[in-house]
């Protein structure tokens, strides 16, 4: 294969030594597109960080039977394909071949979870090979691509530009509003529409925009990973109900593009059913496993020790609504006795996702740095004060259930509506 064949980003060992901990649970994604497409940026951004390529000599040809794995995510395993050119029936051959012998390993873990397809947005409508591909029934659900929209928004303003060169009647604010309105109208028409019409359509089509820009923070990324939980989480004749939502939590756990699909991930985690009383220490595991920040995992002493510092620091004390000496207690024992528990529950379950989310984006790497953390979370930070008042406000209105919990969807709305520009720590 030569120079064709991209090496992975990890070192094969250290690979398989952290597999032995994650009971070999992975994610497994295809994701197809023409060469220069952006499926190895949209890769990096998912995979949370570089993915080596293939060099540009010999770009766009890959091997789909190669697994592209990851250095620090283990929980992700990829596979590149090129995508079709008009007319070639034995290219989709391959990909078929390949799902379906993929699907009938015993180890659901083996088989595939998700197609990605990517297509470049350009003026051409939809090709022959889309019409082709989704002609075919996939037995893995196939969500449709379109990248570079940035690109074709700065085509239009600038065939807008050119046309209002002579009149000068528009401003450049509403030019530029008016080239994002024509891109979206052309999407519509050009590819969702289509798409959506043929015989067996993707589950979603979805526009991306600057991929090359996303942070976790700031993700380019949400509406995939949206729309791919989504596709993941409803139950299908090869795939049941639980498993359904094993993957949901598997892809929301592998994918590092967008830090407010973690939060939401973790409160429900913390959470499961149970809306009465604070989570178990393996709920609590579970939130911080979300994150899947590789080091901790491999390090049970490392979790033994962040675990006893948030039950020190930030479970106890007068600070949590459900303990005794807390301002509020008295209030709350007036509603319903049981209500303690269930405010202390919520508010350990904030906390935690919001130490989490610090832990994932200052990407610290050792236990001093966790304990540093927890301690400036309790003594220093806005959010634990920020947590408190809002459950409080919402415990507190009439309309709101006095006996139980205020249940995942208030929470995770409280969780992200948190103050902005909180973390300013030097690690
Ligand atoms: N403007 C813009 N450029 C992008 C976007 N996504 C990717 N690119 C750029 O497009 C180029 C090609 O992207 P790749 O991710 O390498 O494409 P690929 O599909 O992996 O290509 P092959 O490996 O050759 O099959 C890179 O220079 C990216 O930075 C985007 O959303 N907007
Ligand atoms: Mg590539």
């Amino acid at each position: 294969m030569g120079c064709c064949s991209s090496q992975p980003t990890a070192e094969v060992e250290s690979h398989k030594e952290s597999l032995k901990f994650n009971n070999g649970k992975r994610f497994r994604l295809l994701i197809i597109g023409k060469t220069g497409s952006g499926k190895t940026t949209i890769l990096s951004k998912v995979c949370g960080e570089d993915v080596a390529d293939t060099p540009s000599t010999c770009r766009g040809h890959h091997d789909i039977e190669k697994e592209i794995v990851f250095q620090n995510n283990d929980k992700l395993v990829a596979h590149d394909s090129e995508g079709f050119e008009a007319g070639k029936v034995e290219e989709v051959a391959v990909v078929k071949n390949f799902i379906e012998k993929r699907n009938k390993e015993e180890d659901v873990y083996q088989r595939l979870h998700m197609v990605w397809y990517c297509i470049e947005m350009n003026s051409r409508p939809i090709q022959r090979a889309e019409l082709d591909f989704f002609s075919v029934i996939w037995q893995v659900p196939v969500l449709a691509i379109i990248t570079k929209f940035d690109t074709f928004v700065q085509d239009v303003l600038q065939r807008l530009e050119e046309e209002n060169e002579e009149e000068e009647e528009i401003d450049d604010a509403e030019l530029e509003e008016k080239a994002k309105q024509v891109a979206k109208e052309k999407f519509n028409k050009h590819y969702r529409d289509p798409l959506l019409a043929l015989p067996h359509p993707p589950k979603a089509v979805l526009a991306l925009s600057e991929t090359h820009k996303s942070t976790p923070n700031d993700s380019r990324l949400t509406e995939l990973i949206q729309e791919t939980l989504k596709a993941l989480s409803r139950p299908t004749e090869e795939v049941n109900l639980s498993m359904a939502n094993e993957l949901t939590l598997l892809f929301a756990t592998a994918q590092s593009a967008d830090t407010r699909t973690k939060l939401e991930a973790c409160i429900r985690e913390g959470l499961k059913d149970n809306c009465d009383t604070w989570p178990s220490s393996i709920e609590r595991r579970g939130m911080l496993d979300v994150w899947n920040i590789s080091w901790l995992a491999l390090d049970p002493e490392a979790i033994n020790i962040f675990m006893r510092c948030l039950s020190k620091d930030i479970d106890s004390g007068s600070r949590v609504i459900g303990n005794w000496g807390s301002p509020y207690a008295t209030e709350v024992l007036t509603w319903y006795s049981n209500k303690l528990n269930s405010c202390k529950g919520e508010q350990m379950i904030a906390d935690t996702a919001l130490i989490m989310e610090q832990v994932f984006l200052l990407k610290i790497t050792n236990v001093e740095g966790l304990i540093k953390l927890v301690k400036w979370y309790d003594q220093r930070s806005p959010l634990p004060t920020y947590v408190r008042n809002e459950i409080m406000k919402e415990h507190r209105k009439p309309t709101n259930s006095r006996l139980v919990g205020m249940g995942a969807y208030r929470l995770v709305d409280i969780v992200l509506g948190r103050p902005p520009g909180v973390a300013s720590l030097n690690f």
